[in-house]
């Protein structure tokens, strides 16, 4: 039995949870499992195989942690412990038709722009777990309890690219439809099949009761088996039960069978009686196949946009003819591209075109470097626009999402190069209408090029909605009769091919007179022949305009609800011009500094601070401005408008700020080191640390000498440099209600250790009754109230 062949019984059952088994049997949290693989094979092998016994088709091997970021101190190799848990798996399959799936989790690490891994660096920890788990025997691959779109990519290639396996994945939701990074279930399901994967789902987070609108939404996307491995609810915080019996964990699967569901299991909390309730529900039932269309459609990991209406490409990030564009790659300004995109997507951009390629600079390192950092700020998909194959490969394999490749066309060259990618990564291609010979005169030769290549990219796999053709503008001043050639072409292939079309649209005026009259009614020809995407500067107001117009003339904006929102407002929000004009305009300077911060726009951060400080003092830019900004952004994160990589972008720019004000303070005030002693830190399990280093920057200010022992730090170290320094102050932070336990423990420990030094707390979440409770001397609600008792404490 292999995988597609288990895919033809009604239902395929997968096994429970390995870590609560493990726990049951007195594991204690915190340890590595994984390594019971080599110590302890005899327990693992009889987990499996009480799941096996209980109806299991598919067990996971006990690996789902096993890569060398988390092995890196247990002594052991990851081929080492891979291969045990494979043995394991397969000893208890013997004699049986159950597949072993090697199972692969997260790294735990933060891929870039959010983290500091790279792309190449994840791939490569899950091509080592892969090539292990292949070595050793494993039937297919699983790879789970996944958030991050941008890891499951790496992981997902690494399988492919290193193995013929099958491959399932499952990510991991809250009811909010998102992952904890922002990703959308729509954009996992485009992603993901897209790089070929032969089952996807959803595991762990919730339970079975929760699922419906997940999996309601997974079957609208995927042609996919799909896949559900829930939680057996939440367990009581005193017993560690978990609230769902095997029995009410059963029934609520049976629901999700019209849903579509294929392939089922249980994640935390459930066991063998679990799975073996999921069996006698499921024996009981049929398989309903939903077959749903998937609409033509290209997404970030957090945006999905249907190509249902007509979608606007903004094509302002490409440096052909400006100036200052070329300035900035050559200057390496990410910046300046993010503003680009920042400038667009407000103005109305769908989707962007990202061209990097100038001959001076390495465009491949600069097309990389500039989509990691856009996929942190804007969440529009990007379209990869280069002539370079390398470029594009490069540009894809960082890319989290669905991209659309800028372009192949019709020279064979081209075909055989340029749609293997293409792909290889799941994306969408503009197909150009030209050849060797380059572009046809008329619509009906054009026409036969965009068949070509699309019936070359139907050969390789890619389907019809994944290929967008391009019809080519050409000048009116020079070759008038091809206008119309193009707008014909432009309605033949819609309809007689039935792809999406796409067009460059304002060279059609070059070297004309009153240029916006012909573009914009060029634009809107071209708009009622079929154009679905046209590629045009979205902050020219008579170009976005027309597209809105036309969304409410064709009908495609019912109601003209999006119309109306847009044209009936008075004062537009301050915008990311706002926000670089702030930085020569004093007058907006806050509003653009509290935009830069919420935007995550580093330099811009920065400049408005360097120029605020002419008129402003620094502890009311922190006050009035900077901590607002982060305060918005954190609420945002709570109501789960922003995510991880925003918060992480926005930290990232009041930080860029911060430090303009620290070199300001620094250079301010004269100095008389040796007031007094203060060790400083933020708490063990807190890495906040942007709050407790203006407390420091303040106190120095003012004369103390800081021993900052950083952030996330040890009790036990708090106490020894307090003692090792003779502190007379401690000063502890926390920003969280989670590490307020920690800073109580770390006061606990200096009062045992009888540390005579007073104790200074602050952070967000504190209160002064609360800074009492637990044993503190003072409690500081800002950096200028935590100088004031340093002062009384020390200056007496
Ligand atoms: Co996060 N974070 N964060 N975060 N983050 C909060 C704190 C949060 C309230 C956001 C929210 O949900 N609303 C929330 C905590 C919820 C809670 O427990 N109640 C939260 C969370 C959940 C998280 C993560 C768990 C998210 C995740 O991964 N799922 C994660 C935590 C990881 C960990 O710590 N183990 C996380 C990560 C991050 C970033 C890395 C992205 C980044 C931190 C970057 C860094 O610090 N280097 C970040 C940020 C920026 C925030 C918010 C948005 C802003 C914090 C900040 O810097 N404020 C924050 C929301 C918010 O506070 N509104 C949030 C500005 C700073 C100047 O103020 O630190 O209060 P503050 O300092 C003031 C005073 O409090 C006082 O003086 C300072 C200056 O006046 N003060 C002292 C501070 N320490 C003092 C010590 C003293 C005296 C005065 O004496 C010693």
């Amino acid at each position: 039995m292999d995988f597609k062949n288990l895919l033809n019984k009604p239902f395929v059952v997968l096994d429970g949870a390995m870590g609560t088994m493990l726990q049951n049997q007195g594991m204690s949290l915190g340890s590595l499992p994984e390594l019971l693989n080599l110590t302890h094979p005899e327990r693992i092998t009889a987990i499996h195989r009480a799941y096996i016994e209980s109806g299991a088709d598919i067990i996971y091997t006990n690996t789902i942690g096993a890569n060398r970021c988390k092995l890196e101190r247990s002594g052991f190799t990851v081929d080492e412990v891979v291969s045990a848990g494979v043995r394991a798996a397969k000893r208890a399959t013997e004699g049986t038709e159950c597949l072993v799936a090697l199972d692969i989790g997260s790294t735990g690490q933060m891929l870039e722009p959010a983290g500091s891994l790279s792309f190449d660096e994840a791939s490569e920890i899950f091509a080592e777990q892969v090539r292990a788990g292949v070595k050793a025997g494993a039937d297919l691959i699983v790879l789970e309890t996944l958030t991050d779109l941008g890891e499951a990519r790496a992981a997902v290639l690494a399988a492919k690219e290193n193995s013929s396996l099958p491959v399932i994945c499952t990510m991991t939701f809250e009811k909010t439809r998102r992952t904890f990074t922002g990703c959308r279930i729509s954009s996992m399901a485009l992603t993901l099949e897209g790089l070929g994967i032969d089952a996807i789902g959803i595991n762990c987070s919730l339970g079975p009761d929760e699922l419906a609108p997940l999996v309601e939404e997974l079957a609208r996307w995927t042609t996919l088996p799909i896949i559900v491995k829930p939680n057996a609810g939440l367990p009581d915080p005193c017993s560690g039960e978990y609230s769902i019996s095997p029995e009410r964990f059963a029934e609520h699967i049976g629901k999700l069978v019209p849903l579509g569901i294929k392939i089922v299991g249980g994640c935390c909390g459930t066991t063998p009686e679990t799975i073996t309730a999921i069996k006698t529900v499921l024996e009981s039932t049929r398989p309903v196949q939903i077959s749903p269309e998937i609409p033509a459609a290209v997404c970030s990991a957090t945006k999905t946009v249907s190509i249902d209406r007509v979608r606007i490409i903004g094509e302002r990030i490409n440096p052909t003819g400006k100036r200052l564009f070329r300035e900035a790659l050559l200057r390496q300004d990410v910046d300046y591209i993010i503003d680009q995109a920042l400038q667009q997507t407000e103005a109305g951009a769908d989707i962007l075109d990202v061209n990097v390629g100038i001959p001076e600079i390495d465009e491949q390192q600069m097309m990389v470097q500039s989509l990691k950092e856009l996929q942190g700020v804007v969440d529009a998909p990007l379209q990869l626009d280069s002539s370079d194959p390398d470029v594009l490969e490069a540009g894809l394999r960082v890319y989290h999402g669905k991209a659309i490749v800028n372009s192949v066309n019709g020279d064979e060259e081209s075909l055989k190069t340029i749609l293997p990618l293409v792909k290889k990564y799941g994306a969408a291609v503009v197909g150009l209408t030209l050849d060797k010979n380059g572009i046809p005169k008329d619509a009906d030769a054009r026409f036969e090029i965009a068949q070509r290549i699309l019936t070359r990219a139907l050969e390789y796999g890619i389907q019809r909605e994944n290929v967008f053709i391009d019809c080519l503008t050409l000048t009116a001043s020079a070759e008038q009769e091809a206008v119309f050639e193009t707008l014909k072409a432009v309605g033949m292939c819609k309809e007689r091919l039935g792809v999406k079309t796409v067009l460059g649209v304002s060279n059609v005026s070059f070297g004309l007179p009153g240029r916006e009259l012909i573009n914009q009614s060029f634009l809107t020809l071209a708009l009622a022949n079929g154009l679905d995407l046209p590629i045009i500067n979205p902050n020219v107001e008579y170009m976005t305009g027309a597209v809105r117009a036309f969304r409410v003339l064709y009908n495609y904006d019912v109601g003209a609800v999006e119309f109306i929102g847009l044209y009936s407002k008075s004062a537009p929000a301050c915008s990311d011009s706002q926000a670089v004009s702030a930085v020569s305009d004093p007058a907006k300077n806050s509003q653009g500094l509290s935009y830069a911060v919420e935007s995550g726009l580093k330099n811009e951060a920065a400049q408005i601070t360097e120029s605020m400080l002419k008129t402003v003092n620094p502890m009311e830019i922190v006050n009035s401005h900077l901590i607002p900004a982060l305060d918005r952004i954190g609420a945002g994160f709570e109501k789960g408008s922003l995510f991880l990589p925003q918060l992480i972008q926005a930290a990232g720019a009041a930080q860029a700020a911060f430090d303009v004000i620290r070199r300001r303070l620094a250079s301010e005030h004269v100095k008389t080191v040796g007031k007094g002693k203060i060790v400083l830190a933020t708490v063990k399990g807190d890495i906040h640390d942007i709050g407790k280093n203006i407390v420091k920057v303040l106190l120095e200010n003012y004369g103390y000498t800081v021993i900052d022992l950083g952030r996330d730090v040890e009790h036990q170290a708090v106490v020894d440099a307090a003692v090792k320094y003779g502190a007379d102050i401690v000063g502890l932070s926390a920003l969280m209600t989670t590490t307020l336990k920690s800073m109580e423990k770390t006061i606990s420990l200096l009062r045992q250790n009888n540390v005579q030094a007073k104790i200074m707390v602050g952070g967000a979440v504190l209160t002064p009754e609360y800074a009492e409770k637990i044993g503190a001397d003072f409690y500081a609600r800002d950096a200028k109230e935590a100088v004031d008792i340093a002062k009384r404490i020390l200056d007496q």
